[in-house]
Parts: C-alpha cells; structure tokens; sequence
C-alpha cells in the first residue's frame, strides 16, 4: 500500500544539527519515501565574505539577532520550490511560542508540506516573520517545545519532526501502538513488563510482572491498564484531568466552561448510578419499557463501564450534574461509539447536553473517521439533539431492541 509523501524542509546555520533525522524509524522513513526531509544551510543565503548571518540588536543589549535578508531569500527559495502553487505552513521554534501538543501534533501531521526555521542567537528579525506571511503568503506558527530556555530551535525541530512524522501512515510499524499513548486521549500511559515474569534484581530480590498481566484475561487487564492510567495521571499531571486543555467542542469550551468536567473514577460510581436512574425514567416512559441498562444496572456494572469507556463527569460545586462515555468501537476501532450521555433533570435544555456530546466528540483520537450512538426509537427529543448534531438514523433496529443507532461521519 503506497502512502503520501509527506516533504519538510529545515533551514539551519548548523544542518548537521539535523542528522539524527537520518537514522531509526526516521531514517527509514526518508529511504522509503514516505518523508521528503531536505536540511538547507542558512549561510547559503548570505552573500558578504563573512556569510554573516547576524548582527548586533537594534536599541542595544546583549547578544546578536539574526539578518532579515538571508532568511528571506532561503524561505523565498525553499517555498518557491514546489509545485506550481504549494506553499509549505512555516514553523518557526521559539521559547514565547504556542505549546507544542499531541493535538498539534496530529495537526501538522495532516499538512502535505512542512518548513522550519532555525533560530540562534537572541532571535530571527521580526520582520522576517511579517515577509514570510505577507510576502511569501505563508501560514507561519511559533511553535515552544516547553517552559524552559534553549540555545536554538534546532533541538526542538528534531522533537517536532519525529513526534509528526511518526503518526504519518506507514512509518510506525503497528499504527494500533499509537492509540493508547500519552497524551492520545488525555491520559498517562500504563505501565509495560516483559520476560521475565519473576525478575531477580538482586541475589534474592525477586520483582514479579503484576499477576492480571499473566492472566490472559483481556478484559480484566484492560481494566487493570485502564486503572493505572487513571491514578498515574492523577498522581503526575492531574491538569490533564480537569479538562485544562480546551480542545474546539472540548470540556473547557463553551457551555462546559464554568463546570468541571473531569475523567471517571470509580468513586463517582454511586452518582453515576444515581444520574442514570434519575435521567432515564423519562426515555423508559417515552419508550414504554423499563428494561433498559441505566434503569436495571448494578453498582458492579457501573464501575465495570468505567473499565470499558472512558467516562466523564460535570459536576457543578461539587453535585454531579451530567456525564457521557465513549469508547473505540470494539468491532471497528475507526468509529467512535459515544453513550450514557445525561444531564441531570433540572439544568436539561441549556444545551449542556450538545456540549457534552462535542466533548466526547472532540477526544476522539485522529484516526476515528465515524461517531456512533444509540437511544430510544421514540426518544424524540434525544433524536432531535442528535439529528442537530449532523447524526443520521441508521435504517433497521439499533444495538438494542427498541434503539436506533446513529452515525456521523468526522469532519475535518
Ligand atoms: C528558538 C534562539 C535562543 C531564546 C535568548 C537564548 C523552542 N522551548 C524553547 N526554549 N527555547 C527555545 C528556542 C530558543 C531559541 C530559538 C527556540 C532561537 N533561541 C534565544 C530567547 C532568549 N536566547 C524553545 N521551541
């Protein structure tokens, strides 16, 4: 299967700065085509006998500042050499710049044609930036690999390009290991052993694999797995739980923003419980049957659910006033099955309810190309929502009997 070719060009005053780039899956990625990475030499494009590239700062101070022209006629060379047309989206590293995220990450992975620039000294003229976006009409990002000072963007190039090129399709060997990575979905990792299951690590110390990891039970060590990144999350970086990052339709926008939207635990097990009860009288009655799962499941099944999905609750002063799940569909892990959305009696029709549904939307990892959900076949106002959100009745029964399942294709 051929895949696309992605091109990046970077542009140094130390190209060799660039050369781990030609070795591990990288490396062999460029030999297979799948990355048409070209390093330019600054200096190239500096004419005087020096082939200076700085000089001193204009209103005094330390250091040097990189020259306007040689970055402009590399960046005029380098976007003019495309086809007719194409414009590479400028990156430009740099300690007051954006963040660099998985989100963004996934973005630039989705451009064809990618160019850095390499900043020394004190900094690139600021009017290079200008000529750049007005003169060459290039997109340019500012782009900060992290809260800390360094020498050069170089350093930060190399952690860009890998952490790009690596969710290209083809060149991580199995593309399911990209899923339930760090800051994929907004959780930590989970802790990984291999042989020996009993490792002794010192004369008489033996260190044995967690016991659920040789059990073969897959659903129990999803669990397990499951569980681990919940606590190590909460443990190390607990910003990632309480929706800090305000992905578009994600828990910090919009109608979510003044409740605290956070992952699932098994401690919110009991309200969940109770949430569901309280919300799905009204699709039993609607539906005239209350032989459905939030009306009949145990306290057990819900804390198994947090196993399977991941689940969110909004709370409000601390009372739990909505939630929703979602999950890869076991069955087609490119569809998001998204479910138990409710909000409580009380705030419903203030919209919270499509904001949820834009959340667990918005978490979805890049490559899910469908969204999925289920309700009542006479759960009209719940129909209404999800026929507003661009969701489409799929014709025949749905997962349940009574239900009908909808779909939405991803957009963007
Ligand atoms: C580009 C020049 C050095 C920065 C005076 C030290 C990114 N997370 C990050 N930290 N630092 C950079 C970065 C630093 C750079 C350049 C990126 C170009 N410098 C300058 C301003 C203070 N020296 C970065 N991404």
């Amino acid at each position: 299967m051929t895949h696309p070719t992605m091109r990046l060009d970077v542009v140094s005053i130390f190209p060799d700065y660039l050369a781990p780039l030609d070795l591990s899956l990288i490396g062999k990625a460029r030999r297979d085509g799948l990355l048409d990475l070209r390093v330019h030499d600054l200096r190239d494009f500096a004419h005087d006998r020096h082939k200076s590239v700085d000089d001193t700062p204009y209103g005094g101070g330390a250091g040097m500042v990189m020259k306007p022209q040689p970055w402009a006629e590399a960046l005029a060379a380098v976007a003019g050499s495309g086809a007719e047309g194409a414009r590479p989206r400028l990156v430009v590293p740099g300690p007051g710049g954006a963040p660099f995220t998985q989100a963004m990450a996934r973005e630039l992975a989705a451009e064809p044609w990618l160019a850095f620039a390499c900043g020394r000294y004190e900094g690139i003229d600021e009017r290079v930036y200008e000529y750049a976006a007005q003169d060459l009409g290039l997109e340019v990002s500012v782009v900060s690999l992290g809260d800390y000072v360094l020498n050069g963007g170089e350093v930060a190039v190399l952690a860009i390009v890998e952490a790009v090129a690596r969710l290209l399709p083809g060149v991580i060997g199995n593309a399911e290991s990209l899923v339930e990575e760090s800051h994929e979905d907004g959780l930590l990792e989970y802790p990984v052993f291999t042989k020996p299951a009993s490792w002794e690590s010192a004369p008489g110390v033996t260190r044995d694999v967690p016991t659920v990891l040789l059990s073969g039970d897959h659903g129990a060590i999803a669990r397990w797995r499951h569980q681990q990144r919940l606590e190590r999350t909460a443990a190390r970086r607990p910003d990632l739980l309480h929706g800090s990052q305000a992905a578009p339709g994600s828990s910090a926008s919009g109608a979510l923003a003044s409740f605290d939207v956070a992952l699932a635990t098994p401690a919110d097990a009991p309200e969940l419980l109770t949430l569901s009860r309280a919300c799905w009288v009204t699709e039993g009655r609607a539906n005239a049957s209350f032989d459905i799962p939030p009306l009949v499941e145990s306290l057990e099944d819900v804390v198994a659910g947090l196993g399977e999905w991941q689940t969110w609750t909004v709370r409000s002063e601390g009372r739990l006033v909505g939630s929703v799940r979602a999950r890869r569909d076991p069955t087609d892990e490119t569809t998001w099955q998204v479910g138990r959305l409710m909000v409580a009696p009380d705030l419903q029709g203030r919209g919270l309810g499509r904001a949820l549904l834009a959340h667990a939307e918005a978490v979805a990892p890049a490559d899910v190309s469908t969204y999925w959900i289920n309700t009542g076949r006479a759960s009209e106002r719940n129909l209404r929502t999800y026929r507003r959100a661009g969701y489409r009745a799929v014709p025949g029964e749905g997962a349940y009997p009574g239900t009908v399942d909808l779909t939405k294709r991803r957009r963007g």
